[in-house]
């Protein structure tokens, strides 16, 4: 799970490893390919031409995101199992803060994150008073977490779907992940799809409450 670390992911553009001469190449490639944008002309010049030209080459027939099939789905010691959708959760009463988030290997950032509290959501669902924890999923199956209660109704606890008061982007876990100030980044799941409401937190994978530990990470990473 580590091994899927942010750095890796980081994918470098076309333009970005194309030296002067690369560039000269690829218009003159876009031009025999007709793949010249009407206002090629414009400030950005050779490096907009590229642009056009190597997302018509590469990505033709590419979709923008559409997150509209996108759900959280919420099970365990609930009274109303559900499952949400992203209209869904945009309707519930948002909160907003402007928190910093740390991760484990140094750096961090500071950003405002708007969403729907975890707890609003855990009392739609009728969460049982006996629940002590919420473990929680993502898209990547090696990347799923776990909070106590403490955390899970703690006030500042989101479902976050906005940052900086725009559409969560991808990168940075869109449309919808988890926003826990008071742990370190980890515990803040990018690309939740569910989550489970327990009292026996011990009955998930390895069962040391989540994936981190595996890889030698503590399960309580607070700050
Ligand atoms: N699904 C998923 N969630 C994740 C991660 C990940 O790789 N996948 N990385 C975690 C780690 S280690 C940190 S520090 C933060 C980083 O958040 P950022 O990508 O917004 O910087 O996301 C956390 N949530
Ligand atoms: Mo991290």
């Amino acid at each position: 799970m580590i091994n899927l670390s942010r750095r890796r992911l980081i994918v470098s553009g076309l333009a970005a490893t194309a030296g002067a001469s690369g560039l000269a190449v690829a218009a003159r490639l876009a031009q025999k390919h007709g793949l010249i944008s009407p206002d090629h002309g414009g400030i950005y010049g050779i490096g907009e031409t590229l642009t056009y030209a190597s997302q018509r080459l590469l990505t033709r027939h590419s979709l923008a995101r559409e997150f509209a099939d996108w759900r959280l789905s919420v099970d365990g010691m609930v009274h109303q199992p559900g499952s949400f959708s992203m209209a869904d959760l945009r309707s519930y009463p948002s909160r907003s803060h402007i928190t910093e988030i740390a991760c484990e290997e140094g750096w961090s950032y500071i950003a405002e994150w708007t969403g729907v509290p975890l707890s609003h959501v855990l009392q739609v669902v009728g969460a049982a008073q006996q629940a002590t924890h919420v473990v929680y999923r993502s898209i990547q199956p090696d990347w799923w977490e776990s909070i106590d209660m403490a955390d899970a109704l703690h006030p500042q606890t989101l479902l976050a779907h906005e940052m900086n008061g725009r559409e969560l982007p991808v990168g940075f876990g869109g449309p919808l992940r988890m926003r826990v100030t008071r742990q370190l980044g980890y515990k803040s799941l990018k690309y939740m799809t569910s989550l489970t409401v327990t009292n026996n937190i011990k009955q998930f994978g390895k069962g040391l409450g989540s994936a981190e530990p595996e890889g030698g990470y503590a399960w309580y990473a607070g700050i």
